[in-house]
């Protein structure tokens, strides 16, 4: 295994933060152990605007690849040290709900192999020597689809922040980094003041615009990798990686004060109206794990905020 390949993968956290600052950039896990192939085919899928992780060592990919979140995986079938079936195998059982395409390719051109592949959950198989040009316009297919089966099946429609779905599995991956560089990460729960209020006297088309327009002033305000979730009607989760309850405060503060001075307007746009919202933050840290408890713990510093008088943020 070149050594050149083995230090890209074993400095996993520059990747992560890599793949975190370059977010609109798809990422691709690349397996293959001919070393000088991966090393050429990662320059040419880069032309195309990926960002590619390639990796000799198939165990070491495996073991990254919860973190990496990748948004398409290719894999080698004949490797020496462990076959791409059975990589194919071992990422396909920590998937789940998972929609990453797994694309095999191969040099064994036997129907066998190809069956094998398919049935074992690989959503495209691609014969060695390469054609690039077609290789890139199947990738992109997959990458395509695997996109739009996630916003179909992750994005709340009216507010387009992530749905419930979604949760566990940030959450799952804000621990595992924390678990790597001990950094602990914020979760917040906020809630709309008197939101029935606004329904009762403005209508319910009304109270939409108003979670639409909430929504829309917390997905500009956050930073590039938090991640916010509507919870339930006028409930939302923000998980803050990497930063202490005392930090997301600040930037929930920024957000309460720009969104209290929002107008939104009435049915008839005849009159103006203002609203605010409250929120409980908990730290997450490494002795505390349980989503459940913390997302309660949050909802406690919620619940404070509410009963001192509501339009603030507690920890
Ligand atoms: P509090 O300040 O204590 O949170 O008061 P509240 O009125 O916001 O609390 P409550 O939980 O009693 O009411 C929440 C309201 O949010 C009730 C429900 O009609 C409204 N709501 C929930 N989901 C939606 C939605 O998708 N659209 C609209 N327009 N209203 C919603
Ligand atoms: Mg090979
Ligand atoms: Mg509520
Ligand atoms: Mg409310």
């Amino acid at each position: 295994i070149s050594t050149f390949y083995y230090e890209e993968i074993s400095n996993i956290n520059e990747i992560v933060e890599r793949k975190e600052e370059l977010k609109d950039k798809k990422l691709i896990l690349l397996i293959d152990d001919d070393t000088a192939l991966l090393m050429y085919l990662k320059d040419e899928l880069e032309k195309n605007d990926w960002l590619v992780i390639a990796v000799a060592d198939p165990d070491r990919a495996i073991n990254s690849y919860y973190d990496l979140n990748p948004d398409c995986v290719i894999i080698d079938i004949h490797m020496k040290n462990k076959s791409g079936l059975d990589v194919l195998i071992e990422l396909k059982e920590n998937m789940k709900q998972h929609f990453i395409p797994m694309i095999m390719i191969s040099v064994d051109h036997t129907k066998e192999t190809r069956m094998k592949s398919y049935q074992l959950g690989a959503d495209d198989y691609i014969h060695k020597p390469l054609e690039m040009d077609e290789f890139m316009i199947r990738i992109n297919r997959q990458i395509e689809r695997k996109l739009a089966i996630e916003d179909l099946i992750l994005l709340d429609d009216l507010t387009k922040v992530f749905n419930r779905k979604y949760l566990q599995r940030t959450y799952d991956r804000f621990v595992s980094s924390m678990k790597r560089n001990y950094k602990v990460f914020s979760i917040a729960m906020v809630d709309l003041d008197q939101f029935k209020q606004v329904n009762d006297t403005y209508g319910h088309i009304v109270g939409d615009k108003v979670l639409a327009g909430f929504a829309e002033i917390v997905r500009i305000r956050l930073r590039l990798n938090d991640v916010v979730i509507r919870y339930g009607g006028e409930e939302f989760l923000i998980l803050f990686p990497e930063t202490r309850a005392n930090e997301a405060k600040i930037v929930l503060d920024r957000i309460l004060a720009e969104f209290s001075k929002t107008p939104f307007k009435s049915m008839d746009d005849q009159s103006e109206f203002y609203c605010t919202f409250s929120a409980g933050i908990q730290e997450v840290y490494l002795d505390e794990l349980d989503l459940k408890k913390n997302i309660d713990l949050a909802d406690g510093a919620l619940y404070e905020a509410k009963s001192e008088g509501r339009n603030q943020v507690r920890i």
